[in-house]
């Protein structure tokens, strides 16, 4: 298939270490132990992500995907026809109502969809092409850094790339840096970058939404333990760990553990890594940052991505930051 082409980055037999695992390694050998996010989005990981989109507590997908059907077409005029490149694309749900908005412009649609889910990027890709007669993509199986890195050449004189979902709230402060630093290194003046944000809330709704009464969520967080045990011949038991998350109203930003309900030694035998845990003790999964609009304007700016204009919706939950280079 012509239309099709999908390109893996990772290191298929970890010959190089910095590509795989050894950022696992990193993580649990810190005093607070932790786990770099990537890692939750396995096949069933991205799978049991796309359950939390539809629960009722978890708002941010339903919102952001509002404010792209309300302002896509808005979108698109500003930027005109352009390649369109997506970090973390996932199921490519959202990404639709940009194509919808693009298409109508009346231009083929050039897409390279980025994500570590191999399984995820494949399945989504082929369902676009089906519903897109017009679609051309260029998937890039990888993180966000090794792709930036190896873009392709576009076809279009112009490039859009697209961050959704606030998945930038993963990352520290520095690290957001790095990623706009290498977003906008990919890109040449005059191209776009457009970012979603989860806002600042009340602990009474941003609670829930990661602590789900189905108990999806835990699962998500427990499966990064049996993905860490297949990818690494590790031997986690997931049942020897709790799923503990709460707002930190002071760094406003959801964190997310595992917590060890009893003393115990986990093997990642591929890793040659053997972790002791004391009872209580905890990695930390996940943090979900909630930022402010004109902080992160703000920070943008400085990074040499200027914001043109920002989307919110009605109750100010989510924002959409379309930016220039
Ligand atoms: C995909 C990173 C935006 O932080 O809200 C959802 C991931 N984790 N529920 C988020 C997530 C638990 C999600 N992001």
């Amino acid at each position: 298939n012509k239309r099709l082409n999908i390109q893996d980055l990772r290191d298929p037999d970890r010959s190089n270490l910095t590509n795989d695992g050894s950022d696992v390694i990193i993580g649990l050998t810190q005093e607070q132990k932790t786990i770099p996010c990537h890692y939750l989005y396995d096949d069933r990981g991205s799978e049991i992500f796309e359950q939390i989109c539809e629960l009722p507590e978890y708002y941010p997908t339903r919102t952001e995907a509002q404010i792209l059907r309300d302002n896509g077409s808005a979108i698109a005029q500003t930027t005109g026809n352009c390649e369109l490149i997506e970090l973390g694309s996932g199921s490519s749900t959202k990404t639709r109502l940009l194509f919808d908005a693009y298409q109508s412009l009346g231009h083929a649609l050039y897409y390279i969809p980025i994500d570590v889910s191999a399984g995820m990027l494949e399945l989504s890709a082929k369902q676009l092409l089906n519903d897109y007669p017009h679609l051309t993509i260029n998937g890039l199986v990888g993180t966000y850094e090794q792709a930036l890195q190896q873009l392709p050449p576009s076809p279009l004189s112009k490039r859009m790339v697209f961050f959704l979902g606030s998945s930038l709230g993963n990352f520290a402060p520095k690290q957001c840096q790095e990623i706009f630093q290498e977003v906008k290194k990919a890109l040449n003046p005059g191209d776009y970058f457009l970012l979603g944000l989860d806002l600042q809330k009340s602990k009474a709704i941003l609670e829930p939404a990661y602590n789900d009464r189905q108990g999806v969520t835990a699962e998500f967080n427990y499966n990064l333990l049996d993905h860490l045990n297949r990818r690494f011949q590790g031997n986690f038991k997931r049942q020897n760990f709790q799923h503990w998350t709460f707002y930190n109203t002071e760094l406003g930003q959801i964190e997310t553990y595992l917590r060890s309900t009893q003393p115990q030694t986990v093997q990642l035998k591929a890793l040659d890594l053997t972790v002791e845990f004391e009872e209580g003790e905890t990695i930390r999964t996940e943090i979900s940052r909630k930022f402010q609009r004109q902080e992160m304007e703000q920070q943008l700016d400085q990074e040499g991505l200027k914001p043109l204009k920002t989307w919110t919706d009605a109750e100010d939950w989510f924002a959409l930051l379309l930016c220039e280079v």
